[in-house]
């Protein structure tokens, strides 16, 4: 029997733009869940030797792999659980909600924080109703690399690019100094195997570097609501893929429906899946120059 939200938890979310849930996944499905995704970027990092110390800034904050249910099938039940996927519907009242892309968000042990941003101005999308599950498979204390978001930050009319791979501005613009947010305290979420915490696209949000022995395996899927549609020009492997045009709707095989499907069923590999799900930073994926 799967978690099912209560109508406060959907309030809490919509009033916080985050929301943490408490044994969302049984022990099973977070081994199943841990085993595949470790296969998954053990593969797409196969050959990359370097210590933390040698890797970009970016890299530093974690090692992250897109878009792993595309060529690891033993993926897509993480990517696809209806259980996830319907309580994304629910947190943005939508019939039906898509998948933009899953990713690993592997912090090693000595990697550094995690700078503070939001994500929609990384996606071409429209309008702001998408929502991120984040799944730490050993769970995640401060110490290891837990996420704090600032409540209420989602609706405060705030959509700014932060550069957190440090490519294109060595100094991020410093959101947390933003008028809009500054005056709200960051509220730190520690989880145990099996919560999975959501927030949405336009929350800010944070993360500690990693001061353990371990590393922090987390993986994400970000759902978006049906209807979405694109809404600039710029790069973005989810709608370049599948020749989406601004102003268009986003739907095709690349981001297929994750709710509702028949149960059991699960989409097949993109007819492109490739190179092109390799190893991405957030700003070659995005091509996003800051506004
Ligand atoms: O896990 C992290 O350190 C960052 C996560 C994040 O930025 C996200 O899920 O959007």
């Amino acid at each position: 029997m799967s978690v099912q939200l209560t109508e406060s938890q959907i309030q809490d979310f919509r009033r916080d733009g985050f929301l943490v849930v408490r044994g969302a996944l049984s022990d099973a499905e977070i081994e199943d869940f841990g085993a595949a995704v470790d296969v998954a970027v053990a593969d797409r990092t196969f050959g990359d030797e370097r210590s933390v110390e040698e890797k970009t800034l970016y890299e530093q904050s974690f090692i992250q792999c897109m878009n792993l249910w595309e060529d690891h099938p033993d993926v897509r039940p993480a990517t696809f659980h209806a259980g996830l996927a319907e309580m994304a519907s629910k947190m943005l009242g939508a019939e039906a909600v898509r998948v933009w892309h899953d990713q690993a968000l592997y912090k090693e042990s000595g990697g550094r924080e995690t700078d503070p941003h939001q994500d929609l101005p990384f996606w071409p999308m429209k309008p702001a109703e998408q929502v991120t599950a984040w799944i730490a498979f050993d769970g995640a204390t401060r110490d290891m690399g837990a996420m704090a978001y600032l409540p209420g930050s989602h609706s405060v009319g705030l959509q700014k690019f932060v550069d957190i791979t440090h490519m294109l501005h060595p100094e991020p613009y410093a959101i947390m100094e933003d008028p809009k947010v500054a005056s709200i305290e960051p509220v730190w979420v520690e989880v145990e195997k099996g919560d999975v915490v959501f927030h949405h696209s336009l929350c800010v949000h944070l993360a500690q570097p990693n001061k353990t022995d371990q590393t922090r395996r987390v993986f994400c899927v970000i759902y978006f609501a049906d209807g979405c549609v694109r809404a600039a020009p710029w790069p973005h492997v989810s709608v370049d893929r599948q020749g989406i045009e601004v102003g268009n709707p986003i739907e095709g095989e690349v981001t297929p429906i994750a709710w509702p499907r028949p149960a059991g069923d699960l989409p097949g590999t993109p007819s492109d899946a490739g190179p092109a799900v390799g190893f991405q930073h957030k700003s070659e994926r995005g091509g996003r120059l800051p506004g």
